[in-house]
């Protein structure tokens, strides 16, 4: 009896105890290999593309740099490797990624059946139509019947169409495409009157990729809701957590008002919340398996999300897009992170 109840007690002691989280395969081969790899996408600028000084720059390669300042200390310590749509979750199923961010849509299906998990969103998208403007179109409904349609295959983009169509009696011809590069030259070299994705690659394609940005127009409908953000292997828990809370903390620095501007001054500063995320006193490090100043160090190297929204997609760039979905929620948009403490 006595020794049952003792047991129970420290049960109950152990269970509610904070326990660092066990050593999970990913963070110590990462740790080992000494770089992270990230999957991203071959070509998408303000995503993910080589820009004009040669450098990789877009949202999910800033998502991937933050990985690396969390865990290496390095926002440089990651290789990236560009994928095609079809290529990217078997490249993280075969291990040859830690993470993929890569434009990709959170479904049931991916996140059910393959092996993997969505961790956060970092882009809320729904997917769109640019049109060439000579087709008078403001609408999908404004088309006349039989109007050519350029998708990419293995995309969430390809099945939202077939079955937008038929529940919508839509009377095109699918011109369907295996690589990014196929696609957008099928609408520029006028195989198709119309190319359909994620409208926020929509935006980034129109003005860096057509030869004249004002022939097209992006359609006012929005047919599907494509919540973008990173995966990893489900085998995983510690790995995972780490990328939700790198993302998820890009976000309540934003919200903290903590920006690359400012971390260090409210490092050490005097509100006691802020000094533990970002540090300066222990609380957020051991039970991920990282140091205590990784939120410093995805601040301080790339900085909040605000801030690589703006960077990569915000008015000042090509793509020019206003935040919308991915306002802050105090903003009227979606993102809103849990408590980091
Ligand atoms: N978010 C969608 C679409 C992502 C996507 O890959 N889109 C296109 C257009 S931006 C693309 O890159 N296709 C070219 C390719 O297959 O590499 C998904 O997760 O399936």
């Amino acid at each position: 009896m006595r020794i049952s109840l003792l047991f129970a007690l420290a049960v109950a002691y152990f269970a509610t105890a904070a326990a660092p989280a066990a050593a999970g395969p990913t963070l110590a081969a990462v740790k080992e290999r000494g770089f992270l790899k990230c999957g991203v996408n071959n070509g998408l600028l303000g995503f993910s593309a080589i820009d004009q000084s040669g450098e990789w720059s877009g949202l999910d390669v800033d998502f991937c740099r933050a990985f690396a300042a969390a865990v290496l200390g390095d926002k440089s310590a990651v290789e990236l490797i560009p994928l095609n749509a079809k290529a990217r979750f078997a490249a993280l199923q075969r291990n040859e990624i830690d993470i993929l961010a890569r434009n990709t849509t959170r479904t049931f299906k991916r996140e059910t059946a393959l092996g993997l998990d969505f961790t956060e969103v970092n882009y809320y998208d729904g997917q769109g139509f640019l049109a060439r403007k000579s087709l008078g179109a403001k609408k999908l409904s404004d088309l006349k019947p039989g109007m050519s349609i350029c998708v990419s295959t293995f995309t969430t983009t390809e099945t939202n169409l077939a079955a937008y169509a038929k529940a919508h009696n839509l009377n095109y011809k699918p011109v369907p495409f295996g690589s990014i590069e196929e696609a957008k030259a099928g609408l520029f070299l006028g195989r198709c009157d119309l190319f359909t994705t994620d409208r926020g690659a929509l935006a980034s394609i129109r003005a860096t990729e057509a030869p004249n940005p004002d022939d097209f127009v992006i359609l006012d409908d929005v047919i599907s809701k494509e919540p973008l953000g990173a995966y990893v292997r489900d085998n995983d828990p510690q790995w995972r957590n780490i990328v939700r809370w790198v993302i998820l903390a890009t976000i309540e620095a934003e919200e903290s008002g903590i920006s690359s501007a400012n971390v260090d001054a409210a490092k050490a500063g005097s509100d006691s919340v802020i000094k533990t995320m970002l540090g300066a006193e222990p609380g957020v490090g051991e039970s991920l398996g990282l140091g205590d100043d990784w939120v410093y160090q995805v601040v301080r190297q790339v900085g909040n999300y605000g801030e690589i929204f703006a960077r990569n997609l915000g008015p000042n760039t090509p793509a020019s897009l206003e935040r919308g979905l991915n306002a802050l929620w105090r903003n009227g948009g979606l993102m809103y992170s849990p408590p980091l403490r």
